[in-house]
């Protein structure tokens, strides 16, 4: 049994450090090798997680710059465990005194007291989103494996903010903009609420959608090692999240059998409401996933709470925070289904690599994407 800050069974990730600490890292015990992996591999991912990146996020800005310390020899992985360092440089401690003996509503500061009757206040210690860094950093080995040698693809993109949701849905437009929105003619919009919500003091939640495509059938482990359980726990892990959804998810409970139901033609597949997932196990199909985010609880609005010797006290969280740290998830999401994929696949090959089925359906009509509750995109 690995510790709570260990992720993956065959492919392990354990992530250490603080937010305000010295420095934040990750050791993956369990990486195949021969893996080409070199320092700048990370940057695309970590910039497009960082702050400071855009105006609608936190500015707080920190360089990112991973340390390869172990596990790589000239430039493959070589199968022993692969450690990556790196070092916090625009941590502002002082931002953090007024509220270092209060608890700010809606954040883990209260819990963590409650539980290990001492906390690093600094940037939230080991509750910031900080942490996520080496989760992303981790999953950049995790994609190439799985693209290298299976030619899957995890892509993001962020689905709703706040009340509104993408009206078209374009993968194209989608690194194009701050918001990860797939609906280029919205984005002007998006901006114009998120100057409003940074004026105004408060936050906003978000949701987040994951497609992996080319995920082979076979993945998960019923009872207990689903693959939909497994991506629920690794989504439900990010930092804020509230809810997650597979496929159709919550919108499962007014369809009808003969709706939901994902129909098999000579062409194979002819829906996907399941999201690429089958009794816990991988279909062959698109595998769709989706987080709900909540409100950033660090917000300008007093809120009514208790300091450390329970005296009701307003709070006010000043600093560098993030309105919407939806804004900043979507290379998280994907890192998290990335780390799930890949740990099935290892386990997958462990116990069943030799069993041939003696039909395969292809994947069939591309994946329906839900944009809202009655309106879909392909
Ligand atoms: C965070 C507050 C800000 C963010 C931080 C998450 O940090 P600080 O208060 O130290 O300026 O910048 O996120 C990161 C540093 C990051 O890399 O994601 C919070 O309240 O969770």
């Amino acid at each position: 049994m690995s510790g709570a800050n260990t992720f993956g069974r065959l492919f392990c990730v354990t992530t250490f450090g603080e937010s305000h600490g010295p420095a934040i890292g990750c050791v993956i015990d369990g990486c195949p090798p021969g893996i080409a992996i070199a320092a700048e591999d990370f940057r695309a991912d970590l910039d497009r997680r960082a702050t400071g990146r855009s105006r609608f996020t936190s500015q707080r800005r920190e360089a990112d710059e991973i340390e390869i310390l172990s596990g790589v020899y000239r430039g493959v992985s070589t199968g022993t465990p692969i450690a990556l360092l790196i070092r916090n440089t625009d941590a502002r401690s002082n931002d953090y005194a007024d509220i270092a003996e209060r608890f700010r509503p809606g954040h883990a500061d209260y819990t963590y007291l409650q539980k290990y009757g001492v906390r690093d206040p600094r940037g939230g210690g080991r509750s910031s989103a900080r942490e996520t860094t080496m989760r992303v950093a981790a999953a950049v080995i995790a994609k190439r494996y799985l693209s290298e040698r299976h030619g899957i693809e995890v892509r993001g993109w962020l689905s709703a903010l706040g009340p509104m949701e993408p009206t078209n849905f374009d993968a194209g437009v989608i690194e194009t903009n701050p918001f990860f929105w797939p609906d280029a003619a919205q984005v002007p919009e998006l901006e114009r609420f998120m100057d409003g919500l940074r004026k105004s003091g408060d936050s906003v939640g978000a949701r987040l959608s994951v497609i992996a495509r080319n995920v082979p059938p076979g993945l998960g482990e019923p009872i207990y090692g689903k693959l939909d359980s497994d991506i629920a726990h690794a989504l439900m892990g990010i930092n804020a999240v509230k809810a997650v959804e597979i496929g159709d998810g919550v919108r499962v409970a007014a369809q009808r059998g003969s709706e939901h139901r994902d129909e098999i033609g000579p062409g194979g597949f002819e829906s996907n409401h399941a999201g690429g997932i089958l009794g816990g196990i991988s279909s062959g199909q698109d595998i769709l996933a989706h987080a709900t985010i909540k409100p950033t609880s660090s917000i300008l609005l007093p809120g009514n709470s208790v300091d450390a010797m329970g005296n009701a006290v307003e709070v006010v969280t000043r600093g560098r925070h993030d309105p919407c740290v939806g804004i900043r998830a979507v290379p998280i999401v994907e890192a998290m289904v990335a780390l799930v994929l890949v740990d099935h696949l290892l386990r997958h090959r462990a116990q069943c690599g030799d069993v041939i089925a003696p039909v395969r359906v292809e994947a069939g009509v591309s994946n329906p994407i839900m944009t809202s509750s009655n309106q879909r995109a392909t």
